[in-house]
């Protein structure tokens, strides 16, 4: 748990490596500038499992041979050592060319193993190990959950099954061989496509035989071995292939996997239709597991799914898991083409997976649902995780140049600016040459572990266009502010927009180079119309875009008959903070007026963040302020507009999170005075617009069954967010009504909805509530966790001891990921005002939580550290107290290299 990650870097390791048994290394950072490619290929994988609870068997044949790239600058192949991977592991035999091995010929130590002279010659290298599944609580390698086997080997799991060259850039063909007892695991799964299956020792044990014959770095490999339902199904591809879809969940839950089956099918379509992209095996599987470390995973042919994310029906998931399930669906199958047949180098080109496949999920999302509402969700997700990561001490590149511990970087930074990152090459480059770059890219890398750069040239080589400094935004970290003004003469009928760009200084880069920008821009004239944009140069702006390079422009537009009012950033084309000085009265003509609907709740959203803002300083001299009426008079204008569909409204009418106000501010935050602020504006809007939200949430309700589609979820989200504003009020029939949705929900939708309000109001109805949640549902494992997670984030003074108490429900468990982030996650996380209590009580509680965690799962205590990151950020008397608690972990004993990473650099940053 303790060691470092190995040097997967040389290909040639250091000559003098410690003597076995080794002490666990002081963390050691890998950079990006060290990368080698590795000393040895392995070209062929077979691997024979034979399963067991605690001590699964795992024989692996590796075909290996001397890299010829990477010989020594004479050209001459040196034979070197060679040095494979491997992390807890039981050491059986080792044999080079069937020749057993003497412990004189390799070297062992607790991160791998050395062959000291290996042949200059390719040659076969078999290997036996043992692992223990059911004392993997790390869940990475092979371990148990819910009686299944399974696999997680991203990023560097693979490593924990077998001795192995565990780098992304080492691509090789797998046979799979599992043996089991039937009873325990009738189902066998691997990657590519089934060979063979059989029954041995008169029915004791039984095998099955998985080929695929598509190289892949070991991080995709995937096993799976349970007593598991299968649903079954098919897909004929393109050019009329049929594929055998599977998935495969706990029994009594097959019906539930019934909405993720639609996905994939829509998922697969839509990737041959808009990318031109054909699936390639015979069978796609999907295994939905309960505990998981993160989302799903992309294994070839061999998908694995934490449950929450596969499993719904209208009675256990909400509109948005349901939304998620088709989106990560729609992302691990995309990854098949962008991961899989061509991966990544090396894991600090993660992002060129990534990225690239957030942007195709949030493309796919976009077609299926509604456009605007989509890019809306996205833009909110980005700015609520990413930018706050961007402004503190865990800001990093899209592409990192150096890490401790790779799955620290599974990030918003990676993950959603990565995606912002590709999807501005579109207003850059036109839509037809990025369609044309994306298929070069595809034909010129497919079967390669491939680079940033590699996929960026794909796009110069098509369009022509130089994008040497589009690719600082790889490499610079922080959000640009783009700082406007807009003067306009009316004499001379011109209108000059000035934009300048500022770059943040982040840790380690203080000063930052001007980027390649496209800024999308309107000018509305008075009565809401589109004026032309002409260039005072002759020029016009196709499509709006202005593409910025350096740090200051001016654009002077000329024929401009009125005072124009501007519409900056529309549909979001770059991942930038936007500062320009607009009247009140121009940001409610914006509301009003603006052809880019996007743009239109862009001013909705930050007419709700001053107006939060203005509020809170307001309340901090001790008065009181009637700041929000204006506001919710604006309000009221667009969400009875019928010419506006549902979703989007309720998206209007959704205020800025109270994470979200306290970004903004950025300084000296007090997140109780922004609690009250938040309050306060939703019983102003709630009153004043009383009526309209009434008549709203009695023409919203469904009538006839349930449909996950985008229109019915789009009216269930808006009759909702109405429920939240009109509960604000805080009157007695308002109290009734919510009581009343609980009660008479028939999806869990609205009731998961009522339950987080009850929960945050709390007195006997929360508390009627909450007990008929739980008794319905404690033998849900998925659905209990909304149960927990509405606790965790009532904003009452007492739930730090609710939430203590609920670590010890016999429902909780530590070792179960989605335990923790339902609870505790959804506390530090979900619950702003009392995680940073003023007694330092509920930092005391998450950093005594992270410590338990960080002997059982690394990677989920790294991850709750998180909660952290705008430590710094908060009013001097919370930001001590924050200080002092994470000063205690950063001095603990034996902390995991996940953990000791993060906590350095929030201290430090
Ligand atoms: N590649 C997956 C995410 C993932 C990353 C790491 C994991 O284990 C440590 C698991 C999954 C995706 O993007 O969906
Ligand atoms: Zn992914």
């Amino acid at each position: 748990m303790n060691a470092a990650p190995s040097l997967a870097w040389d290909g040639a390791p250091a000559a003098e490596e410690p003597v076995l048994p080794m002490k666990p290394e002081t963390p050691r950072a890998i950079h990006l500038k060290d990368y080698r490619p590795p000393a040895y290929l392995i070209d062929k994988v077979a691997l024979d499992f034979d399963l067991d609870k605690t001590r699964t068997r795992v024989r692996s044949r590796l075909s290996v041979r001397p890299n010829p790239d990477a010989r020594g600058k004479a050209g001459a192949l040196k034979p070197v050592p060679l040095r494979l991977d491997g992390e807890n592991l039981e050491l059986a035999s080792i044999a080079l060319d069937l020749k057993p091995l003497g412990k004189k010929d390799y070297r062992l130590t607790d991160s791998g193993l050395t062959l000291l002279k290996p042949p200059s010659e390719p040659f076969t290298l078999e290997i036996v190990t043992f692992v223990d599944p059911e004392a993997n609580k790390a869940l990475s390698g092979l371990y148990r959950t819910n009686n299944v086997y399974c696999t997680q080997c991203e990023a560097e799991g693979f490593r924990r099954i077998t001795y192995f060259l565990d780098r992304p850039d080492v691509l090789a063909t797998y046979t799979v061989r599992i043996e089991a007892d039937p009873n325990e695991a009738p189902i066998l799964l691997s990657n590519g496509n089934l060979l063979e299956r059989g029954v041995l020792q008169g029915g004791k044990r039984h095998y099955a035989v998985w080929r695929d014959p598509f190289p892949k770095p070991c991080y995709l490999f995937a096993l799976v071995g349970g007593d598991l339902a299968p649903i079954a199904s098919s897909f004929r591809t393109m050019s009329g292939r049929e594929v055998a879809l599977g998935i495969y969940v706990e029994h009594g839950k097959e019906e539930r996997a019934a909405w993720a089956m639609d996905s994939l099918k829509r998922a697969m379509r839509w990737d041959e239709q808009r990318f031109g992209r054909e699936y390639d095996l015979d069978v796609f599987n999907i295994v939905a597991v309960s505990d998981f470390n993160m989302g799903a995973m992309e294994n070839k042919g061999l998908n694995v799914f934490n449950d929450r994310l596969l499993l719904a029906s209208p009675e256990t998931a909400t509109d948005t898991i349901f939304e998620a399930i088709e989106a990560v669906i729609a992302h691990e199958y995309f990854h098949n083409w962008t991961g899989d047949r061509i991966t990544c180098r090396d894991w600090f080109q993660l992002c060129l997976k990534e990225g690239l496949t957030v942007f195709r999920d949030q493309e796919f999302s976009a077609d299926e649902r509604s456009a605007t509402v989509q890019r809306i969700v996205d833009v909110r997700q980005l700015k609520t995780h990413q930018f706050a990561e961007d402004a503190g001490p865990l800001a990093h590149p899209v592409r990192p140049e150096s890490y401790i511990e790779i799955n620290n970087f599974y990030t918003a930074t990676v993950y959603e600016k990565g995606a912002e990152v590709v999807r501005m090459l579109q207003p850059l480059l036109g839509s037809e040459d990025f369609r044309r770059g994306m298929d070069l890219y595809f034909e010129r890398h497919d079967g390669e572990a491939a680079t940033v750069e590699d996929f960026v040239r794909c796009f110069e080589d098509v369009s022509g266009i130089d994008l040497t400094q589009f690719r600082l935004w790889y490499s610079q970290a922080g959000t640009p502010e783009l700082v406007c003004a807009l003067r306009y003469d009316k004499g001379k009928k011109t209108a000059e927009l000035d934009i300048e760009q500022v770059l943040p200084a982040t840790p380690g880069q203080p000063h930052k180079k001007p980027l390649h920008i496209p800024v999308k821009l309107g000018l509305l004239s008075g009565n809401g119309d589109e004026l032309a944009l002409k260039l005072d140069s002759g020029e016009t702006v196709p499509d709006g875009i202005l593409p910025l390079t350096k740090r200051k422009h001016t654009f002077r537009f000329v024929d401009v008959p009125s005072r124009p009012v501007p519409s900056l950033l529309r549909e979001f084309s770059a991942p930038v903070n936007v500062t320009i000085d607009l009247s009140d009265r121009d940001v409610e003509f914006l509301m009003a007026n603006d052809g880019d609907l996007f743009n239109r709740w862009q001013a909705a959203n930050s007419f709700a963040t001053r107006t939060l803002v203005d509020m809170v300083s307001i309340l901090a001299q001790g008065k009181s302020s009637a700041r929000g009426n204006r506001y919710a008079k604006a309000l009221g204008a667009t969400i009875v507009s019928d010419a506006l569909e549902p979703a989007y409204r309720a998206e209007v009418l959704k205020l800025p999170t109270q994470a979200d106000v306290a970004r903004v501010i950025g300084k000296n935050v007090d997140p109780a005075l922004i609690h009250r602020a938040h309050r306060a504006l939703s019983r102003m809007i709630g009153r004043a617009l009383g009526d309209t939200l009434e008549t709203l949430y009695a023409s919203m309700a469904g009538n006839g069954a349930f449909s996950p589609d985008a229109a019915s979820a789009g009216r269930r989200a808006l009759r909702n967010a109405a429920l939240t504003l009109l509960s604000a009020r805080g009157g007695k029939a308002d109290a009734a009504r919510l009581a009343k949705h609980y009660a008479d929900a028939t999806n869990m939708t609205d009731r998961a909805h009522a339950l987080f309000l009850l929960a945050a109001e709390g007195g006997p109805a929360a508390e009627r509530a909450l007990a008929d949640f739980r008794d319905t549902w404690m033998h849900d494992n998925v659905v209990i966790d909304t149960w927990f997670a509405a606790q965790a984030q009532s904003p009452l003074a007492g739930t730090l001891k609710r939430v203590e108490a609920l670590t010890r429900h016999p429902l909780f468990a530590l070792t179960a990921p989605n335990k923790v982030r339902a609870l505790i996650g959804a506390f530090a996380a979900g619950n702003p005002v009392q995680f940073n209590r003023p007694d330092g009580a509920g930092y005391a509680f998450h950093i005594d939580q992270v410590l338990a965690l960080d002997r059982i799962n690394p990677q989920i205590a790294a991850r709750m550290l998180g909660a952290f990151r705008s430590w710094r950020t908060l009013e001097t008397g919370r930001r001590g107290l924050a200080r002092k608690a994470l000063q205690r972990l950063a001095r603990s004993k034996d902390l995991s290299s996940d953990v000791h990473e993060i906590v350095s650099k929030i201290l430090e940053g």
